[in-house]
């Protein structure tokens, strides 16, 4: 980069009404990172003829090769309008769904957004997703419809027939926008109504007309600036690989001189239903009415119409030269030769309608700078969770005057927000750099070299001698040093700096590799070497401020608050896409890299001067994780470079989850196939530098309970049979002298000291309310951690919108629940699990045992006074591992209701414990932590025991044999769960994905091929409007996906591949334990019963995999068993 302009970006840095922060989404493949290129073209970084080939801010070898993009990346430009100089801080992001998280740490560094729209596709699933991220983050886009080429080279559509094409297009996208802006007015007035409701309640009085009328909040509220609409110069159209693109302002400029009408009266009618009257030289509405073509087809699109015919389609040179003249642009002989048209088409569309300029401008003129950021979004990043902003200590709130003025004093706060932490090469950083020499070095350099080849030869007049250097090596250290302390003091220092780095830490795999976090600062100044804290998830403010002195700073020693950190900002760094440049400070309102922050940033922070500050709202993920793979080292001892390179890996990405299982296994969690094979090729060639190998996809399952089921494997009616599989289900042997299994499901189970007994029965949970747990697993979170406060005797000042939400959940679970067996189940939920937030529930049915439930936040009178009865926890923990891992294969269970109906503790029990409540939050503690780590459940249990036990012990070991009674008591809940669980018909449920695939009619058939074979479901298909494509919507199982993609684009030969995105869980109607019975069955099954049995098939395989025992009938009678397959 040269210097004057680096110059210029640096002074830019420092006025923010004139940055604009800016990122660029879409849907895959819509041509963000060719439209990426036609800007960087503008500022020199790359040639104007190969934007849009070199697709420069793709800086990985696999992003190359693959064309899609992988990461978001930063770019900082400078654009010049009149006398206006604005700095562009613009990131690209990709648009594959599996990086949909770096989607997230994009958008929320920046203000405002360019969504891509590929003409000919328009709206698909993920520019719908991108929309409502940037829709969350509350910033403002604009739009670019791509690819108009195509419209014209392959859909051949008439300019008549574009315009109307594009007039759908924008409508989809408005569509998308309005339900967005619907669903958050409504939100609104919910919220304004429960304030008014609040007002009500403490007494105040309100004016009597006060009736909110949905449609009119709707109305009033303004959304002018809403809607994209080429009147309102928010959208421009182009095609970025030939290089034009144009708003309405430009042609109503070029037209206002032609035609001598006002540029106003242009811009207000190129886009609609007008036309030019040619006698009376106006322009009127109704063009349509009127069969009369719109001015926008007149004016604009035929001219472009006609200039790709004339220029690509019939070569017609005579044409082309007149058009150019016309145009007023110059175009060079060679291209005017070229035998590619493309060439010559772009060479004059980049002169009359540079897309660039179009985009620069719009994004100028239409998206807010760091200085509008709404005060609203400022309220949303600082109040974390259920807590209400005003409820935030004085201080803090303070800090959103220097959010909203963008205050960049000495006085003023720093606020830092790091969204993801990027690996670099340590050699590509700008000091390890080699840098241009200056004519004077040269010179000095010439004259070392003179005079070293001067002393050699000198020595070799005396004889030869031994220490001889090769060229390559360069100078001797001596003339070294001298030569840098001629070049400066500062030059040196930085010298002796990287020396005594190089020096200190060995070459080892590690350094390879740079950690640079991608931040923005929105207050102050980030100054290079300053100390900052490092503000984690959890921080509160509120209690730091109490604890710490007044006037505390980054520097002073603050190791005993919680959460709270400090750290060196060791460098700061302007990010030009592949490249950085070491800056001395960046002000307020600019994107930015930060190096120094490894060791205290895993993936994304908040960084502050000041304790007040709170930590910013965690970053909304889209994807979900759920690609897991074992990995290991070819070589087993290099197991220490693997778990380096991992945990390097973890930090690196956004998205990709690390972690150790019970079983020892190194497991990677992805969100797709594309991920996958990113993070294990960064791990092999970045971060751990070693030859690895990577299990087939660990895919997950869930374990469920159904209600008898009608019909059999062969579909014919089950009758009395039912019975006959629940007795096999309940294998011999299990019944003994402390378990009792009633024909009706009822487990009954003593713990081996015959002190405690629980009765349990498992229900299946309807299907909606399954799924309304899984949708409300944050909520429920939110609740345990209200309860658990609560439980501590501390009080939490809860948000209106969270307690709503709660009885919301509430309600709509008594709504599902209904008939006799759920008769007032809500109200005795005793839990979720597992991990205190899952899809199952345990219910309280002891009669005459009145715990409070889960709800008691909701502070219902009565429910208050019940006390929790000793060894409440022992039944919530057993009941947490039991749905932790089910029998079937050890996985998590799903939709499974287990009632306690009789817990009876023998009042010789020894455990006449006051602590009950203390005990319920430790182990709920370590629960919470043990999730986090990700490490195994059981383990943690046990520990969780210890020092209960150890209080316990003196009294209780006096008394039996069998240890404290909590452990036992949990040990025998979680196995009453899994016997009364085994009592149920059982079933696997599969995790599916949906995915939606674009084809043309003549490959539909191998689409359902492909679907077919994987189990997949068409849920429907539709023919999209004004070309011949199928719209497919599918599900399959994610099982059965992997390849999908692959095999998909070569039987389509090159369809754009389908996206998978996970959808649902979905049970497998088979049952795995089901064995025939009949004569009939035995020959249509076979012996095995294995043939056509799905869910035994993933019940296996996951057991194998575990290693836990699997029962298989290995060939027995060889014959026989030919004799059966061929007669199948
Ligand atoms: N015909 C035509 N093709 C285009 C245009 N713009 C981009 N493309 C092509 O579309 C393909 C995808 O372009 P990219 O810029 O990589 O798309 P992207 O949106 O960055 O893709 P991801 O980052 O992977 O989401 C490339 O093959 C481009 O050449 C255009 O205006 N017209
Ligand atoms: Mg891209």
């Amino acid at each position: 980069m040269g210097l004057s302009s680096l110059d210029k970006i640096i002074a830019l840095q420092r006025n923010p009404a004139n940055i604009r922060n800016v990122c660029i989404l879409a849907h895959v493949d819509h041509g963000k990172t060719t439209l990426a290129d036609c800007l960087v073209a503008t500022n020199g970084i790359i040639s104007s003829r190969l934007a849009g080939k070199v697709r420069y801010l793709d800086s990985r070898e696999d992003e190359q090769i693959r064309g899609i993009t992988m990461k978001s990346s930063a770019i900082s430009l400078h654009y010049r309008n009149g006398d206006q100089e604005y700095l562009l801080n613009l990131i690209d992001s990709p648009g594959h769904v599996d990086f949909s998280s770096e989607v997230s740490t994009a958008v929320r560094l920046c203000d405002g957004a360019i969504i891509v729209l590929d003409a000919v596709e328009g709206v698909c699933p993920q520019t719908q997703v991108v929309l409502r991220q940037a829709w969350l983050e509350d910033i403002r886009p604009v739009l670019v419809i791509n690819k108009i080429d195509r419209l014209i080279m392959e859909l051949k559509l008439t300019s008549q027939e574009a315009y109307s094409h594009l007039q759908k297009i924008l409508e989809q996208v408005n569509a998308v926008t309005g339900s967005l802006f619907t669903s958050k007015v409504l939100k609104e007035r919910a919220e304004k109504e429960e304030e008014e409701e609040k007002k009500k309640k403490d007494g105040k009085t309100l004016s009597g007309d006060q009736v909110y009328d949905c449609s009119a909040m709707l109305e009033e509220a303004d959304d002018s600036q809403l809607y994209f609409s080429p009147d309102q110069g928010n959208v421009v159209f182009a095609s970025a690989t030939d290089g034009w693109g144009f708003s309405i302002q430009q042609f109503a400029q070029i037209y206002s001189q032609k035609m001598g009408i006002k540029t106003e009266v242009l811009l207000k009618t190129l886009w609609g239903d007008f036309y030019l009257n040619a006698k009376a030289k106006k322009i009127m509405k109704g063009a349509q009415a009127k069969g009369k073509k719109p001015l926008f087809v007149q004016l604009v699109l035929d001219n472009i119409w006609s200039l790709y015919d004339a220029v690509v389609t019939r070569r017609d040179k005579e044409k082309v030269e007149k058009m150019v003249t016309s145009l007023g642009v110059k175009v060079l002989a060679r291209d005017l030769r070229h035998s590619d048209p493309k060439v010559l088409l772009s060479a004059i569309c980049s002169q009359w309608l540079p897309v660039s300029q179009a985009v620069l401008l719009m994004v100028c003129e239409k998206l807010p700078s760091p200085l509008e950021i709404a005060a609203g979004r400022v309220e949303k990043l600082m109040s974390v969770g259920a807590r209400r902003f005003d409820s935030l200590p004085e201080q803090t709130q303070e800090l959103k005057r220097a959010f909203l003025q963008c205050s960049s004093g000495e006085k003023d706060p720093l606020i830092v927000f790091v969204s993801k932490m990027f690996a670099v090469d340590t050699k590509a950083l700008p000091h390890n750099r080699q840098r241009p020499l200056t004519q004077e070095e040269i010179a000095q350099r010439r004259e070392l070299a003179r005079q070293r080849h001067a002393d050699s030869r000198a020595a070799d007049q005396k004889g030869p001698t031994h220490s001889e250097r090769t060229p390559q090596e360069g100078p001797p250290a001596r003339l070294d040093t001298e030569l840098w302390r001629k070049a400066g003091p500062n030059a040196q220092k930085s010298q002796m700096e990287s020396r005594t780095l190089k020096d200190s830490k060995p070459e080892e795999e590690e350094e390879h590799q740079t950690f640079i976090a991608f931040a923005r600062v929105f207050s102050g100044v980030a100054k290079k070497g300053q100390k900052v804290f490092v503000l984690g998830p959890k921080y509160d403010p509120a209690q730091a401020l109490s604890m710490l002195p007044e006037g505390v700073s980054a520097s002073d020693c603050v190791s005993e608050v919680p959460h709270l950190s400090c750290c060196t900002m060791e460098s700061v760094y302007l990010l030009m896409g592949r490249e950085l440049e070491e800056l001395e400070e960046v002000p307020v309102g600019n994107v930015l890299g930060i190096g120094g922050l490894e060791d205290s940033v895993l993936k994304s922070a908040t960084l502050s001067t000041s304790p007040a500050c709170p930590p910013f709202t965690p970053l909304n993920f889209e994807a979900t994780p759920i690609v897991r793979v074992a990995i290991e080292p070819k070589h087993p001892s290099e197991m220490p470079k693997l778990v380096r390179g991992m945990r390097l890996l973890n930090q690196a990405d956004p998205c990709a989850e690390v972690l150790i299982q019970e079983t020892g296994e190194h497991v990677l969690v992805t969100a797709g196939e594309v991920h996958l094979q990113r993070c294990l090729d960064d791990l092999r060639d970045r971060f751990a530098k070693i030859e690895i190998s990577a299990s087939k996809p660990i895919i997950p399952f869930r374990e469920t309970v159904i209600r008898p089921p009608k019909v059999d494997m062969v579909n014919e009616d089950l009758g009395k049979q039912q019975k006959v599989a629940i007795i096999h289900q309940v294998k011999e042997g299990r019944s003994s002298a402390t378990l009792h299994v009633d024909s009706g499901g009822l487990v009954t189970l003593t713990t081996p000291n015959r002190l405690a007994t629980v009765s349990i029965r498992a229900i299946p949970l309807p299907q909606e309310v399954t799924s309304l747990l899984e949708r409300s697993a944050e909520l429920i979170r939110t609740l345990e951690q209200i309860n658990m406060s609560l439980r501590e005797g501390k009080s939490l000042d809860i948000s209106q919108r969270t307690l709503e939400a709660i009885i919301g959940l509430k309600t709509q679970l008594e709504s599902l629940l209904q008939g006799r067996k759920w008769r007032n189940a809500v109200e005795r939920v005793w839990a979720f699990g597992p991990r205190r937030i899952g899809p199952n529930i345990l219910l309280n049915s002891v009669e005459g045992y009145q715990r409070p439930s889960v709800w008691q936040c909701l502070g219902k009178a009565g429910a208050q006074a019940a006390a929790l009865r000793d060894l409440d926890n022992s039944i919530v923990s057993g009941f947490q591992l039991a749905t932790l891992a089910g029998p079937m294969c050890e996985e998590p269970l799903m939709g499974v209701c287990f009632s306690v109906e009789k817990w009876d503790i023998q009042s010789s029990a020894p455990s006449r414990h006051k602590d009950s409540l203390e005990e319920d939050s430790i182990s709920h503690g370590t629960l919470e932590d043990s999730k986090v780590e990700g490490s195994s459940e059981p383990l943690e249990e046990g520990e969780t025991a210890g020092p209960i036990q150890a209080r316990r012990r003196p009294e209780a070991a006096s008394v039996d044999c069998y240890g404290p009674v909590s452990g036992q008591l949990i040990a025998a809940m979680k196995e009453a769960c899994r016997h009364a669980f085994q009592t149920q018909p059982q079933r696997l449920m599969v995790a599916m994905y949906t995915c939606e695939i674009m084809a043309t009619a003549d490959v539909l058939g191998r689409v359902y091929g492909v679907l077919g074979k994987r189990e997949g479901r068409v849920l429907h298909e539709e023919m999209k409007e004004g070309t011949d494509m199928f719209i497919i919507k599918a599900v399959l199982p994610v099982a059965e996906s992997f390849g999908f993609a692959d095999e998909f684009r070569k039987k389509t030969s090159g369809l754009a591949s389908p996206q998978l995105v996970f959808s649902h869980w979905e049970v497998i109607s088979s049952d795995p334990y089901w064995v025939p019975t009949t004569e009939e069955e035995y020959l249509h099954f076979g012996e095995k019963a294995d043939s056509a049995n799905q869910s035994l098939k993933y019940m296996n395989a996951v057991r194998r995999r575990k290693g836990l025992y699997v029962e298989e009938k290995i060939v027995e009678h060889a014959e026989k068993q030919r004799t059966l397959s061929k007669n199948k």
